[in-house]
């Protein structure tokens, strides 16, 4: 925050209303990426041929986050333009602001440029528009204007030699200076910036430089180069809140390293796939990769998207598939509501494993949150699921709870990757395929109930 990115947005939209929530106090476990979809302007048409395209801004998270990875901040901006990238929206360019008030660029200021530079990519940089805030801080025009000048001298340089383009953001006049536009029409003409970039790229079919090319280069290299066919990917699945987070932590011994929910919050907190590598140790002989994702009956997203946000995200981490791999299924022992759901994600999975070789033998079912209910209702309830979940027990499924020992997911995980090893190098991306054009099948979900009902013995 702080760049001015709400003041620029609002004067954009000229109503004198606030369109941004300024300040975002929503805890650090939301995914920060706020696409703003921008009033289309007709104004500035007249140098286009066409109809502008309609802009959106893109208030990326985290440049100024202290406490996340550079590698966390790219990971989540590129996820985002990714999923954008499918819904078909071209990314016509991208504004910079920058607080021309701030006495020093300092190493955050340097940080973000340099992040934003990878994120980009070189030849985006035509598309950028580096735009200085918060000239209103100064008496004149003296001060504001000599760091501008050192600014493109000395940090800008490198992006104005590609051709990235540089413009004031202002809201009024200075002592002694007349301005032909402020506010609104100002911000209206560094969003024209951007377009007529675009529209001549268009026009003069230049090579493209669309986003797809700069996320195929980033996830180039933040994604697809890290994963080897070798490695065993676990996924820790489960319905929202039912601690996938923490047992990964536990795993870990990395308290923190996936967000987890307050205690008494209702919102689910992991909305993105978050995963860590680990290396070989003496409890299996190929590196893990521990997956975190979405949860299950949640309010965002349906179990089918989410089943097919895990398949796309194996896909294309592992373009040459991956050989060994399974499921962690995580249940709230103290959820009473189990009977009418948490059915039919579990079923989406059933369904699809029926036809793969040894594939029950790839989950495994945990119940978690024991001290919630108590250790002798837990015994009570862990016996009864058991044996509705019987017939994937038969088939070679593994039961197991987390009583909150703190050194049960480690145990559950290490198990788990030693039965892996043994399995041979049986195709996990392929049956994970499987899922994902299940779940595209439309009205597949009311065949599954039924098809679970027939699995784990029917009931209420
Ligand atoms: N008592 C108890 N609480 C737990 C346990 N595991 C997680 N919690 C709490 O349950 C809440 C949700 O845990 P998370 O690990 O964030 O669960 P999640 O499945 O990752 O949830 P979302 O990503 O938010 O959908 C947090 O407040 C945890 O502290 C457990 O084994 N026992
Ligand atoms: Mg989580």
């Amino acid at each position: 925050m702080g760049a001015g990115k709400s003041t620029f947005i609002n004067c954009l939209f000229g109503d004198g209303l606030d369109h941004v929530e300024v300040g975002h106090s929503l805890t650090s476990c939301t995914i920060n990426v706020t696409p703003f979809i921008l009033p289309s302007d007709n104004r500035n048409s007249k140098n286009l041929n066409s109809e502008p395209p309609r802009v959106i801004m893109l208030d990326t998270p985290g440049f100024d986050d202290t406490t996340e990875s550079d590698e966390e901040i790219l990971r989540r901006i590129a996820g985002w333009l990714k999923t954008s990238y499918r819904k078909k929206m071209v990314l016509a360019g991208i504004i910079y602001l920058h607080d021309i008030s701030q006495d020093r660029f300092t190493g955050t200021a340097r940080r973000n440029l340099n992040l934003f530079n990878q994120l980009y990519g070189e030849a985006s940089l035509e598309k950028v528009v580096l735009v200085s805030t918060k000239w209103e801080g100064f008496h004149d025009i003296q001060a504001p204007a000599a760091r501008e000048r050192e600014l493109k001298d000395k940090h800008w340089n490198f992006m104005i030699e590609k051709r990235s383009q540089v413009a004031r953001f202002r809201l009024h006049s200075l002592e002694g200076e007349t301005l032909e536009k402020k506010g609104n029409e100002n911000a209206w003409d560094i969003v024209s910036l951007v377009r007529q970039r675009h529209v001549l790229e268009e026009k003069g079919k230049a090579p493209k430089k669309s986003p797809i090319y700069i996320q195929q280069k980033l996830f180039g290299k933040s994604m697809n180069t890290k994963f080897q066919t070798s490695d065993i990917v676990i996924l820790v699945t489960g319905s929202a809140g039912a601690g996938r987070s923490t047992f990964i932590n536990d795993f870990l011994g990395k308290p923190g390293r996936m967000k987890v929910g307050e205690p008494y919050s209702l919102t689910t907190c992991t909305t993105q796939i978050d995963y860590e590598i680990v290396n070989p140790s003496s409890q299996h002989k190929n590196r893990l990769v521990i997956v975190d994702t979405p949860g299950f009956d949640n309010e965002n997203k349906s179990d089918f998207q989410v089943w097919q946000e895990i398949a796309s995200w194996i896909q294309e981490s592992f373009p040459h598939g991956v050989g060994r791999g399974g499921i962690i299924y995580l249940h709230d022992i103290s959820l009473v509501q189990y009977r009418s759901m948490g059915n039919t994600n579990l079923g989406v999975l059933i369904e699809s494993i029926g036809k793969t070789e040894g594939a029950y033998r790839r989950i495994v079912l945990t119940t978690t949150k024991w001290s919630k209910i108590g250790a002798q209702e837990g015994i009570k309830r862990q016996a009864e699921l058991e044996s509705q979940w019987n017939q994937l027990n038969t088939h070679g499924s593994k039961l197991d709870s987390l009583r909150e020992n703190s050194s049960d997911a480690k145990r559950i995980v290490d198990e788990f990757c030693r039965a892996l090893e043994g399995e041979g190098g049986s195709n996990f991306g392929d049956w994970l395929k499987d899922v994902q054009k299940l779940s595209q099948k439309p009205g597949s979900s009311s065949g599954l109930k039924g098809l679970l009902g027939t699995l784990l013995g029917s009931r209420a």
